[in-house]
This record gives C-alpha cells, sequence and structure tokens, in this order.
C-alpha cells in the first residue's frame, strides 16, 4: 500500500503542476494560479540527526496549520533523491491527515532549482542553516549560499551575524543573484532547527521535548514569515 500510496501523490502532483497551469480552482475557490509557493527543506534531520518519525509528525502538522490559516500558499517539500525516508514519511503521513493535494507536495530534486528543473513556480525557498548564519558547512546551506553568490552572503549578513533555535530570518534577494536571475527566486528564509548531533553548537542531548518544540516553532515561524512576504 505504501507504493500506492506514493504513486497516488505522484500523480495528484501532476495534477497540481498542470491544474496550476491551467488555473483551476482549489479550496475556498482560490485559483492555484494566484497560489504563493514556498520550496523547503527538511529542517535538522540530516546533519542535525533529529529523529525522522517524530520530525514527520511535527511536519504535517505545522504545515495542516499553515494551510488553514494562510488561503494564498502552497507548500512544498523539497529533498535531494525520492529514496528520502524524511520525504517518504511526511508523504504517507500527508495522505492520512487528508492534506489538500494541490496545497501540499513533495518534490524530489535539488532545491537551488526548483524552478529550472521542477517548474513549480517558487518564489520563496527555504534554508536549514547554522546558528552563525556562516556559508558553506555541507548539506542544504552550502548549497543555497553557493547558489544565491555573494549577493546572498551580503544581504544575509547585513540582516543578522547569528540566529537562534527555532526561529527564521528572511532575507530579501537583491536581483543580482544567480538565484534570482535563474530561479526567479525572491527571498531565502533561513531556519535554524533543534541540533542533536553531539558534533555541532547547541547540542540538545537527545532530550526531545525541547527538541520537538523547538522544532514546532521553527515550522511555524519559517510558515508565518513565507506568510507575511507574500501577504
Ligand atoms: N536540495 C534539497 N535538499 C537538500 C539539498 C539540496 N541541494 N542538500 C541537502 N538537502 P542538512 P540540518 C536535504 O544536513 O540537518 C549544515 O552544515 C538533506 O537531504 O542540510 O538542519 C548547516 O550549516 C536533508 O533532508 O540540515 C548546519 O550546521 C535536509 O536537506 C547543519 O547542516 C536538511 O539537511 C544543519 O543540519
Amino acid at each position: 500500500t505504501q507504493c500506492m500510496e506514493t504513486e497516488t501523490i505522484q500523480i495528484n502532483n501532476k495534477k497540481a503542476a498542470e491544474g496550476g497551469k491551467r488555473g483551476d480552482s482549489v479550496g475556498g475557490g482560490i485559483s492555484s494560479n494566484s497560489l504563493h509557493t514556498l520550496a523547503f527543506p527538511s529542517i535538522s534531520t540530516a546533519d542535525f540527526q533529529f529523529n525522522h518519525e517524530k520530525a514527520s509528525d511535527i511536519i504535517v502538522e505545522s504545515i495542516d496549520e499553515a494551510l488553514n490559516k494562510f488561503k494564498n500558499i502552497r507548500l512544498v517539500m523539497v529533498d535531494l533523491s525520492s529514496g528520502s525516508r524524511i520525504l517518504s514519511l511526511v508523504k504517507d503521513k500527508a495522505v492520512k491527515k487528508k492534506l489538500d493535494p494541490l496545497r501540499f507536495f513533495t518534490f524530489a530534486g535539488n532545491i537551488t532549482l526548483i524552478n529550472t528543473e521542477g517548474n513549480l513556480g517558487c518564489t520563496v525557498i527555504a534554508n536549514a542553516t547554522n546558528w552563525r548564519l556562516k556559508p558553506g558547512g555541507g548539506g542544504v546551506n552550502a548549497a543555497i549560499f553557493n547558489a544565491g553568490g555573494e549577493a546572498l552572503k551580503l544581504a544575509t549578513k547585513e540582516q543578522a551575524g547569528t540566529i537562534s533555535p527555532g526561529k527564521s530570518l528572511v532575507v530579501s534577494l537583491p536581483s543580482t543573484s544567480p538565484l534570482f536571475k535563474r530561479e526567479g527566486i525572491t527571498h531565502v528564509i533561513h531556519v535554524l532547527g533543534p541540533n542533536m548531533n553531539p558534533e555541532r553548537p547547541n547540542y540538545l542531548k537527545n532530550d526531545y521535548v525541547k527538541g520537538c518544540k523547538i522544532l514546532c516553532e521553527a515550522y511555524s515561524s519559517l510558515f508565518e514569515s513565507f506568510a507575511s512576504v507574500v501577504h
């Protein structure tokens, strides 16, 4: 059944993409054309080693809340491979929770090529960053800072020097950034998630009471920030 569910979502994704072009009406009569799209990675589940079962529950719950609260948004969760465990967990739980497949779906690919490869019409992408908002460091943070170029580094520095766990920071992308020019991305939202990796700062020592609270805050903050950008 897991394979069948996966297939259903893929079909729905196709429909969502086509629907976007045709301007089909979705929940509440808002045309999917007029929905603003955020692409986001799974926060904290790779380098920060957060438990995937717990994270997927929080992700689906947070998406459900955001879609109910903000009627003009569409959310796309991205990971590099279609074999991604966190992506599969979220897909399955999204079906069980009956999230609207036109307003939330998953995408396997590189988030820095979201529009040229995925043709999803995303205007904003989220980044799973580190507390110093430091370019590099591997993972999606390195990929996004590389793709954003000097312009993203400077614009981020101008906004803040550090970020706390559970918070997000909106950076408006200068039109000189390759991410703006190539992908049409107007904003990057940096997010710092909870860290369960003993070799990284702010290590939570497996305290999942704190960890889950911070991951919830991180996603709420991300979706709130996105909604305010596209308001
Ligand atoms: N496109 C889409 N998804 C990606 C990409 C990409 N180009 N690259 C990685 N992912 P991680 P964290 C997925 O480790 O766990 C950094 O060093 C990846 O498969 O990037 O929050 C920072 O500087 C995974 O599903 O973030 C921090 O120190 C997800 O992105 C630390 O890692 C997040 O994985 C943050 O760790």
